[in-house]
């Protein structure tokens, strides 16, 4: 069989002629620069010196910047770890006593008791609401149950010039801002004061005011985002970071690799927070990753690496306190993993009991409850008590039924401005359907969670995927 085409072989003869036609001087090349009998000497020298008659030895040969020391023990190779796990940091032990009286927190009375305050505040949200979607009230909700110390603990150190990416399981960082109870419910009734305008699900909560971005649903995708928010702010020359919440299972997205480097190798000021609960929906932490934790990942890609007890508001307050410091002043990202419990199920549309024990979920919830650790520290001060309690829960309650009742008696917005803030100009195509009679689909889907509204409403037709804009999932049948 014969090589290559015969318009191939063609082209070749053309160029070996055309090579032949060249004037004997362009043929010829050259006895200067790189071809020199100098440079040929100097080649043939270094070529010798490369065989090893005074090689590396002098400290000036060229050395690959990952190389530390050579070694020629094999046995040193192939490490699958760092050594010990990581430390972790804690302040308080499970009674709430300070382990250090030099961590004793830096805060006033009127602080910590607006701390726990919030803890509680977010805890009796998190229960009504369940409940509410229980009851039909919500399409969707997820509880905060055990993390609520990362919440408070990390936000109390964070300044309202900050920029916040959060993952969904964060509503205590919002609560502690100034984002009010009436705008978590608005948001996950989805009604017209709704911050997304009804367009998100529930708990997608997000406040410009606040320097707190939307919540977006697909995992990790806030982690990218956050390390150029915070390049974008180091740009700026702001004395302000970006804190970026993600959970253990959000961590093996490619994002979060992709997001480090970039935070890493542009030092952006960003506070990587890893909340690692334990799970993943219904996948542990034991079937996510085998290595030591999120944090051995930081160290790996040279940031500033701390673990703290994700269930103790110090530890997490005292360690976030110091990741601001670094990132803003040095201008550099940091990680912080705080170990922490998802004491909840992830969310309405799980059953947790399906894949872990109420043995477990009962020794963290009773033993190493960040909320009660948080009462106990107040007590010990002398700043709290059972009376003072009852009437924290006791108005935290009525806050949250109060808001509830308000936000379903609020209108939603209309179909039609689903139309409105996506594009600056409204494109072509989208301006025909907006002149659209509505369809009917969309007529019955709003006459369905007109409906759902109604205490006792009993609702005909088959399921129906609806616009979230109106958060009914899914209907079937009366
Ligand atoms: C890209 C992507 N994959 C999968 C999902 C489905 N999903 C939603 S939450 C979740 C688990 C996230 O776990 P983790 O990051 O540990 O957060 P946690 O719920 O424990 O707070 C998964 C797999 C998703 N939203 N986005
Ligand atoms: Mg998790």
């Amino acid at each position: 069989m014969q090589r290559g085409s015969n318009g191939a072989q063609a082209q070749l003869r053309s160029c070996a002629a055309a090579a032949r036609r060249l004037p004997a001087s362009s043929a010829r090349v050259p006895e200067t620069g790189a071809n020199s009998a100098a440079n040929r000497k100097r080649m043939t020298r270094d070529r010798d010196t490369w065989k090893g008659r005074r090689a590396l030895s002098d400290g000036t040969s060229p050395k690959h910047p990952n190389i530390g020391r050579f070694s020629s023990k094999l046995d040193e190779q192939f490490i699958d770890n760092f050594g010990e796990p990581f430390v972790t940091f804690r302040v308080m032990d499970e009674h709430g006593g300070v382990l250090d009286p030099s961590l004793e927190p830096d805060v006033t009375q009127e602080d910590a008791v607006a701390m726990y305050r919030t803890m509680v505040q977010l805890n009796v949200m998190d229960s009504i609401l369940y409940e509410a979607q229980r009851q039909g009230r919500l399409s969707f909700y997820m509880t905060n149950y055990g993390e609520e110390a990362t919440h408070v603990g990390s936000a109390s150190v964070l300044s309202n010039d900050d920029v916040i990416y959060g993952q969904y399981r964060e509503a205590g960082v919002l609560l502690w801002r100034g984002f009010t109870v009436q705008q978590c419910i608005d948001q996950c009734v989805g009604n017209v004061d709704a911050s997304c305008k009804g367009r998100m699900m529930p708990v997608h909560y997000g406040s410009r005011a606040l320097n707190f971005h939307t919540i977006s649903s697909p995992l990790a995708t806030q982690l990218p985002q956050a390390a150029g928010a915070a390049y974008a702010l180091k740009t700026q020359g702001r004395d302000a970071c970006v804190v970026c919440y993600f959970g253990d299972g959000a961590a093996s997205e490619g994002d979060f690799h992709g997001a480090l480097n970039f935070a890493a190798t542009l030092e952006c000021p960003v506070i990587f927070f890893c909340r690692n609960n334990g799970y993943a929906i219904s996948t542990p932490i034991r079937e996510q990753y085998r290595g030591d934790g999120i944090a051995a990942r930081g160290v790996s890609y040279n940031i500033k690496t701390a673990r703290c007890d994700g269930n103790d508001t110090w530890a997490v307050h005292h360690v976030m306190k110091k990741a601001r410091e670094i990132a803003v002043r040095d201008k550099v990202p940091v990680l912080v993993e705080a170990m922490t419990y998802r004491g909840g199920h992830h969310s309405t549309s799980d059953d947790a009991s399906r894949y872990r024990g109420t043995d477990e979920l009962n020794s963290w919830t009773l033993s190493n409850n960040p909320l009660a650790r948080m009462r106990l520290f107040v007590e010990k001060k002398t700043w709290w008590n059972q009376e003072m309690e009852t009437e924290a829960r006791a108005e935290a309650r009525r806050v949250v039924l109060e808001s509830l009742e308000a936000a379903e008696g609020k209108k939603w917005l209309k179909v039609e401005d689903l139309f409105q803030d996506v594009y600056d100009q409204v494109p072509q195509h989208l301006q025909e359907q907006q002149v659209l009679p509505m369809s009917p689909h969309l007529r019955a889907s709003r006459m369905r969670a007109s409906l759902a509204r109604l205490p006792c409403a009993s609702v005909a037709g088959d399921g129906v995927a609806v616009i979230c804009s109106i958060h009914v999932c899914r209907w079937s049948g009366s």
